[in-house]
């Protein structure tokens, strides 16, 4: 039976499988009524459709300016059913109820980025839409309102279901709180762009792809806490970049520890240049090893064993990163791998992560285990910003984007380093700002020994260091994060009887003359950056 008054209201720019909505709608019963554009679509896909201007009784005016902002339309969509008095006067004026709204915005953010001029990117800011939208989410007890061609199938199966009041109100809620988002969004990106036109003093924000929920996580840090990751455009222009942006191929769903560790993996794995490709092994976000072709005689599947080797213990369930193409070779070395430890054990990983696979590589990672996460991530153009949350507020500052070509590392002792030497405190360097404060680095050409992290002091850290690095201290060099506080007895003293030959620390402390004396008398080089990398 057609029930005459129930009515959906279709409007859309996009105009993805809008035939089966109105075609599905029209079996249900749905009289359409439509905007120009979207009901020539619907008309010739054969479904019935009302023009817009016989609800509003006026023809679109202002090249399509004013189409739907009219009482006709939004009387119908606002009028809240259960009061009586609202009722009596959309009637009162001869206006029916609208009990869906399906509308999504003229495609601003697209205009811009296709190169529009100023007054075709004003044209494509859509009025009328949003009002819509808005007016369909404010009454959401009544109206339905999609935004997202994707969530129409879902749409139609609902209405068909007969759901309960309870479910039914459920479900019209999840779609108002879309539909703001949307708005909330489109907005936001017309501001960034009106900003970015009106110059001045403070850098204009690049124009960004709006905040977008990427997905509900199972859980947060524990699964008492619920969790979900965004993708945020004004830190990633294209898709797949960063890993909240990642291309998924394989294995179980992404969690927020996940999440956390390849960011801290990737973007340690991309601090080495591609020219020398770098293997990376993560744990609780610090590198526990690191290797690189030119510290294995230009092998990388060697690199990849030796960053495995650095701490067996540890990489165990760790996250395997590179900053280079995996091939089919390296796919089975990571594949095949016995644990260290016991030399029988294949080594475990929750992820790897790379910028790109031969397909063939792809195929034999797949192969390692179901539940593999294998990541295509692009390295982060964009970002140039971190943001942290604290209560009541946020932290926000530029990225760490110090790299060794950047810093002048500066000898202070009597004995200088080696060009060896140097080299292996630069890759030390790189990999002591990936390690959480106190942090410690000890390696040697183009291979981490060992790594002291997050010990409230110094000290500790370079025990711990200089312990994991083992047999291998006697020649090696060690970088510290931040300067050393006290060297006599402590922290360089330590090193030096340790074996380690030269010492890389940003310099600054009262007692750096100390920390010169004690390398002095051990015959150890010392240089300093200048410049330190906490990472709290
Ligand atoms: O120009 S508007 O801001 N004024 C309006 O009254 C209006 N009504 C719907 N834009 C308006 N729309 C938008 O038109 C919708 O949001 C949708 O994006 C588009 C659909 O137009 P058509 O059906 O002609 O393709």
């Amino acid at each position: 039976v057609v029930e005459a008054s129930k009515r959906a209201l279709v409007s859309v720019s996009d105009k993805t499988k809008m035939t089966e909505l109105a075609g599905g709608l029209a079996a249900l019963g749905y009289e359409i009524v439509s905007t120009g554009g979207s009901a020539s679509a619907i008309e010739k896909s054969g479904t019935a459709v009302t023009s817009v201007d016989r609800v509003t009784g006026f023809p679109e005016m202002l090249d399509g300016r004013v189409k739907t902002l009219h009482p006709g339309v939004h009387g119908g969509i606002l009028a809240k059913r259960e009061d009586a008095s609202h009722m009596e006067a959309i009637a009162k004026h001869g206006i029916d109820t609208i009990d869906i709204v399906a509308v999504n915005l003229y495609p601003f953010r697209e205009t811009v980025a296709g190169g529009g001029d100023f007054a075709k990117c004003v044209e494509n800011i859509d009025i009328g839409g949003p009002a819509m939208i808005r007016a369909a989410a404010k009454n959401h007890p009544h109206v339905y309102v999609v935004v997202d061609p994707s969530d129409y199938d879902k749409l139609i199966e609902h209405l068909k279901s007969s759901p309960s009041a309870e479910d039914d109100l459920k479900f019209k809620r999840e779609l108002a709180w879309k539909a703001f988002q949307h708005c909330a969004s489109y907005d936001s990106v017309v501001a960034e762009y009106l900003w970015s036109q009106i110059g001045g003093g403070a850098p204009a924000p690049e124009l960004s792809v709006p905040m977008t929920l990427t997905a509900a996580l199972r859980y947060g840090e524990n699964p008492h806490q619920p969790a979900a990751v965004y993708a945020d455009g004004s830190l990633a222009e294209a898709a797949g970049e960063g890993v909240a942006r990642s291309i998924q191929h394989h294995g179980k769903e992404m969690s927020y520890n996940n999440y956390l560790d390849a960011d801290a993996a990737y973007g340690c794995a991309c601090d080495y240049p591609t020219s020398d490709p770098t293997c990376v092994i993560v744990k609780h976000t610090n590198p526990c090893g690191i290797a690189s072709a030119s510290g294995a005689g230009g092998d990388l599947l060697e690199a990849y064993r030796m960053a495995v080797r650095a701490d067996p213990i540890s990489a165990f369930g760790g996250i395997v990163a590179f900053n280079c193409t995996v091939d089919a070779d390296m796919a089975r070395e990571i594949r095949e791998f016995r644990s260290p430890t016991d030399g029988e054990t294949r080594m475990f990983y929750e992820i790897v992560i790379a910028p790109s696979y031969t397909p063939e590589g792809l195929e034999v990672l797949k192969g390692k285990s179901k539940t593999l996460r294998i990541l295509e991530t692009k390295p982060r153009s964009g970002a140039t910003k971190s943001l942290r949350q604290v209560g009541g507020g946020w932290l926000e500052q530029a990225s760490d984007s110090l790299v060794p070509e950047d810093i002048v590392f500066e000898p202070v002792s009597d004995v200088k380093p080696t060009p060896e030497q140097l080299e292996a405190l630069k890759f030390a360097w790189r990999a002591v700002k990936h390690v959480k404060s106190n942090a410690i680095t000890v390696a040697t050409k183009g291979r981490l020994l060992g790594m002291g992290s997050g010990q409230p002091n110094r000290v500790n850290s370079v025990r711990i260091a200089l312990e994991k690095a083992g047999d291998e201290t006697e020649g090696s060099v060690l970088a510290s994060d931040a300067f050393f506080p006290f060297a006599w007895g402590d922290s360089v003293e330590i090193a030096c009887q340790a074996g380690v030959k030269a010492i890389a620390h940003p310099g600054g402390s009262m007692r750096d003359q100390d920390a010169i004396d004690v390398c002095n008398k051990y015959g150890v080089a010392l240089v300093t950056t200048g410049h330190r990398h906490f990472r709290h």
